[in-house]
């Protein structure tokens, strides 16, 4: 349906979603053991809580970039002659990366949280040692570097085939008088706005991580402990961002399939990127409002910015997949179609506790409670993965097949209970000022984490239905 003038690097990138679709399972096993720790329905030794809690949140934020970036280097490799062995290189640095943290977890006991928090890294109290934290770090330069890579060959082969950045993004027509069928392809626009976002937060987030580094290793080279939290949490907040945004491309490629009809770039879908692009840059002061040393106008600048960062982008996401929805006579629903739609309304729910945490005031008594894994794993869990999901899904399609099948249904059903009923127990949790991060609870906070735990079974049953079906799919599709 689709004119595919290239063909995307279909091994590589099959081989790498079955490899995160295990490790998002692990990680949601981790997830689960917390839950049921904090619920008190498990013991595990405390530290080993915070060994957990660490490996999930570094573990499931690299999954998603690293899936959210397979996903835009299959469909841009579409448009655009990708080198397949910039991507080997991609992986074996990533994967590199995740031994070392992996290593440093739970070898050599570092327990810092995945946002390696200046200056927490060197303060263990005895837990662990520097050398462990280092590795932590050094684990993420590896990471940091490899995202680079993939970005630049992107970034190289869309500016060398629509002429500079603007041209990639669609200025003409945002901005100027372009016209709708001359402009790059969706895919191409959000391919490029998220390479130029995610290289910038990858750059400053590999500063502060050097930085850090040699503050571990010589202790007299002081850190500012405030341009170290803005420029850690620019980086985690963009990143983050930009591995929904560029998963959301499987949308703009998959959906159309369904809906017999391609998703346009039409001016305000490029103004929407434009902006997005600006916004998303902007806006992560809204991870410091409790920092009193911040300028007031950061604060502020994070606040007003949280109401205009998603929206443009979401709204036209999400209203034309409405739009086309509706005006479809062939839309059918199978594992993959209902996973991208689930993935866009995920997406888009979550943001409303997101912008309501944003504020200022609200923020206050808000940031440190489970309000917020409330917020981000509505996005993640059933907006970025779900996504993800649908993706693997549309793989391994078969296209003798229309429809949901039982096991399908199953997966998706559960998947769905799972993860609505375990992000509104965060959400409530947190309405009730219950802490994040904490290994222990008081009794009078089990009753959500227990039925958060239960909830949690049921997510993990259906991505485990998911990835089965997938692995099926890459044998049965390997003999047809
Ligand atoms: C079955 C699915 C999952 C379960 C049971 C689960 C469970 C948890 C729990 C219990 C926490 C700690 C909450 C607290 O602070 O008290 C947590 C934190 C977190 N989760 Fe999940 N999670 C799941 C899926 C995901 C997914 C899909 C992602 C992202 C793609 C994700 C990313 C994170 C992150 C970034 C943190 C923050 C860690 C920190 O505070 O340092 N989780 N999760
Ligand atoms: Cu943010």
């Amino acid at each position: 349906m689709i004119k595919a003038k290239h063909q995307p690097q279909e091994a590589a990138v099959k081989f790498t979603m079955l490899l995160a679709g295990v490790v998002l399972l692990l990680m949601m096993v981790f997830g689960f053991i917390m839950r049921a720790a904090q619920g008190g329905m498990i013991e595990i030794d405390q530290a080993l809580f915070y060994q957990i809690m660490t490996a999930h949140g570094a573990g499931m934020v690299g999954t998603a970039g690293l899936t959210g970036i397979s996903i835009l280097w299959y469909f841009t490799g579409r448009y655009v002659p990708l080198l397949a062995g910039v991507f080997w290189t991609f992986l074996g640095l990533f994967l590199t990366g995740v031994v070392l943290i992996l290593g440093s977890i739970f070898i050599g006991g570092y327990a810092g949280a995945w946002t390696f928090l200046f200056p927490l890294p060197a303060m263990s109290g005895g837990f662990w040692s520097n050398e462990a934290a280092a590795t932590f770090l050094l684990g993420y330069i590896f990471i940091g570097v490899a995202f680079l890579l993939l970005h630049l060959e992107i970034a190289r082969k869309l500016i060398a085939a629509y002429g500079s950045i603007g041209g990639a993004l669609a200025w003409p027509l945002a901005f100027g008088n372009g016209r709708a069928e001359n402009a790059p392809p969706p895919t191409v626009v959000a391919a490029m706005a998220s390479t130029l976002f995610n290289v910038m937060g990858i750059v400053v987030g590999a500063t502060v991580l050097v930085s850090s580094l040699v503050n571990l290793m010589i202790p007299d080279f002081a850190v500012n402990a405030l341009l170290a939290k803005n420029m850690i949490f620019f980086f985690g907040h963009v990143f983050i961002n930009a591995s929904i945004y560029m998963a959301v491309i499987a949308v703009y490629e998959i959906l159309p399939e369904y809906l017999g009809k391609p998703w346009k770039t039409t001016r305000p879908f490029a103004i929407a990127w434009t902006m997005v692009f600006l916004f998303v840059l902007a806006v992560y002061p809204h991870h410091l409002l409790q920092d009193v040393a911040m300028p007031a106008w950061a604060l502020i600048m994070g606040q007003v910015v949280s109401y205009l960062s998603g929206i443009p982008l979401l709204a036209v996401t999400a209203f034309s997949l409405l739009v086309y929805l509706r005006q479809s006579r062939v839309m059918y629903w199978d594992l993959a179609s209902a996973l991208l739609v689930l993935g866009v309304a995920g997406w888009s729910i979550g943001s409303a506790p997101a912008i309501i945490d944003g504020m200022i005031a609200v923020n206050k008594v808000m940031h440190n409670t489970q309000w917020v894994p409330g917020h981000f794993h509505i996005y993640l869990l059933l907006g970025e993965v779900a996504i993800t999901f649908g993706f693997m899904a549309w793989l391994v399609k078969d296209p003798r097949e229309k429809g949901l099948n039982i096991l399908d249904l199953a997966g998706f059903a559960v998947y769905l209970l799972g993860g609505v009923g375990f992000t509104l127990m965060f959400l409530i949790s947190g309405a009730l000022s219950v802490p994040r991060r904490w290994a222990v609870h008081v009794p009078e906070w089990f009753l959500q984490d227990r039925l958060a735990t239960g909830f949690a079974l049921l997510v993990i049953l259906g991505a485990l239905l998911f990835v089965v079906s997938y692995a099926q799919g890459l044998r049965k599709k390997r003999t047809r």
